[in-house]
């Protein structure tokens, strides 16, 4: 049965709005409706389906209002497009305030429109510490009809924090397969000044302190101490100046590309020879999925959802957050050894294509849909 479904997502963060974009093109792709309901097009969202709509929340500045009211202009727009386009549910993403928006949205248009919420992290692992906010984190999923999130990790951490009995489904993060593989990249490194010999290595990030992007410089600097090698950084955030203090004062300024934001890693993941994330909380780092999608081998921390994404000594290596010697010296291995590396990259791509499967996840959250409806 064809559905009508109303997505909501912070359209230019992250992860969460990748994966929001992508599940509304899939899902549009089965012939299901989907309207996009965000305050600015998402940004993956450039292959539009004649199935898929934008209805923009644009929030008016009344001089009454101190702060512009986001989450009430948001739910306010959600049961506007709820009544017109007869949506049977509304899926969000992020507990806080989309989940609570969708709530007060039901709550004008009846219970026959159904809320799926999915958890990504963030609003848990840094809000839900927050003891402002954790009862309305709490709220918003309780008053969910349904709530996923996107590792087992996470699942378990919500449970915890928030003392919360509801149900969470775990429903792994995917990518687009017609995106992410390794690709011929023709010169790229050619452009990009790389030699032939170089080893490269790769950290995508928003350079938040949670993805600890200085310790990624503390272990190139001992990689490239072994073996010629070039280390990319993808991104811009916070810590930016920190990691750029870093890299000078480690006189690596030769071996360290900053390449800011980048719409297009897959070109980049192709050349690279392993990625590196190190962050001390990631509820699933989609990056490690994209990179073992296009057979990146990876290094990462046991830290939340990662060690469901990286399987130790399978698809990559795992260590303990902050461990820069265990870390160098497993990406010294993974680099110094060929058969070694294939056997990981190939290892990584199987994974991505089986385990986390666009279509297998499409049809979690398909079930997911027809549960809460009951059809
Ligand atoms: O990591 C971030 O700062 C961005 C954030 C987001 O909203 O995209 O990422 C979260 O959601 C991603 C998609 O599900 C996950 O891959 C990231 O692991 C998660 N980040 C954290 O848990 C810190």
């Amino acid at each position: 049965m064809k559905l009508k479904i109303g997505i909501t997502c912070y359209p230019t963060v992250g992860g969460s709005g990748v994966v929001a974009a992508e599940l509304g093109k899939m899902l549009a792709k089965k012939g299901h409706e989907v309207h996009f309901i965000t305050s600015s097009i998402p940004f993956r969202l450039e292959k539009t389906s004649r199935n898929i709509f934008f209805h923009e929340v644009e929030v008016n500045q009344y001089a009454v209002f101190r702060y512009p009211p986001y989450d009430l202009t948001l739910a306010s727009k959600m049961a506007c497009v709820a009544v017109r386009e007869k949506l049977d549910l509304l899926h969000v993403h992020y507990a806080v305030p989309h989940a609570v928006c969708a709530f007060l949205a039901k709550q004008m248009v009846g219970d026959h429109l159904k809320i799926v919420t999915t958890l990504h992290g963030t609003d848990i692992t840094v809000l839900g510490y927050d003891p402002a906010l954790s009862n309305m984190i709490r709220f918003g999923i309780e008053q969910s009809d349904m709530v996923t999130a996107v590792s087992k990790d996470l699942v378990r951490q919500t449970h915890d924090l928030l003392k919360t009995n509801k149900e969470i489904v775990p429903v792994y993060n995917f990518v687009d397969e017609d995106i992410y593989y390794k690709q011929d990249t023709g010169n790229l490194k050619e452009e990009l000044n790389i030699q032939p010999d170089e080893k490269v290595i790769i950290h995508i990030s928003n350079f938040r302190g949670v993805k600890r992007v200085p310790d990624v410089i503390k272990v190139f600097s001992k990689i490239q101490e072994q073996m010629a090698a070039k280390l990319l950084l993808i991104g811009e955030g916070p810590e930016f100046p920190v990691v750029m203090e870093l890299v000078q004062s480690l006189g690596i300024e030769s071996k360290v590309m900053f390449l800011g934001k980048q719409d297009n890693v897959a070109d980049l993941l192709s050349i690279s020879d392993l990625v590196l994330l190190l962050s001390s909380k990631e509820s699933f780092g989609l990056i490690l999925l994209e990179a073992a999608s296009c057979g990146v081998p990876a290094i990462g921390t046991r830290a939340g959802g990662i060690p469901e994404v990286i399987v130790d000594g399978e698809t990559g290596y795992l260590s303990d957050v902050g461990d820069i010697d265990d870390i160098a010296a497993k990406a010294i291995k993974i680099l110094q050894y060929p058969d070694l590396h294939n056997r990981l990259s190939e290892n990584a791509v199987n994974r991505a294509r089986t385990i986390f499967h666009s279509q297998h996840i499409l049809e979690q959250y398909e079930a997911i849909y027809r549960k809460v409806l009951d059809i």
